[in-house]
């Protein structure tokens, strides 16, 4: 397995919250480095850009309004296989269906307010690092 980067983003109601640093403790403990990170307010056209592929999904127009409706953090973590093994430590979209231990089963309160993005391929994760990051940005 390659060392490899993958995008992350710990949306508004973990920054409402106050929990950004348990989960960065989370994604730590799981050996992913946090080798670039920044707090945003995302606009509505960003936010639409980044969920392009949702467009024509019923719940589009409240995951923008949710996803601009406070501050975000964006993040790149780097580690071994890190695109699946972040996938794995936020948990299921849906955190009733989350597993123990996971992100999104300890801390998210909803199927849309789920707390955290991780970019689901490694060819994804390229792309939407590049929509936040300059490459001078992070440091690994
Ligand atoms: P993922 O974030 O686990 O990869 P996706 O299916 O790519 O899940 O969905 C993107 C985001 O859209 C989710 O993280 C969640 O915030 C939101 N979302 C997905 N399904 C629903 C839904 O049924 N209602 C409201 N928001 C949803």
């Amino acid at each position: 397995m390659a060392t490899e980067r993958t995008f992350s983003i710990l949306k508004p109601d973990a920054t409402k919250r106050n929990i950004t640093g348990a989960v960065n403790a989370v994604i730590e403990k799981a050996a992913l480095r946090i080798v670039g990170q920044r707090r945003i307010q995302m606009s509505r056209a960003q936010a639409e850009t980044f969920y392009e592929i949702h467009k024509e999904r019923p719940f589009f127009g409240e995951l923008v309004t949710f996803m601009t409706s406070g501050p975000v953090v964006v993040q790149v973590l780097e580690g071994e296989n890190a695109v699946a093994r972040y996938r794995e430590v936020m948990g299921a979209t849906n955190p009733a269906q989350a597993a123990e231990g996971t992100i999104r089963k300890t801390f998210s309160e909803s199927v849309g307010e789920n707390t955290v993005h991780g970019s689901d391929s490694a060819e994804n994760a390229k792309i939407e690092i590049a929509q936040f990051f300059e490459d001078g940005d992070i440091v690994g």
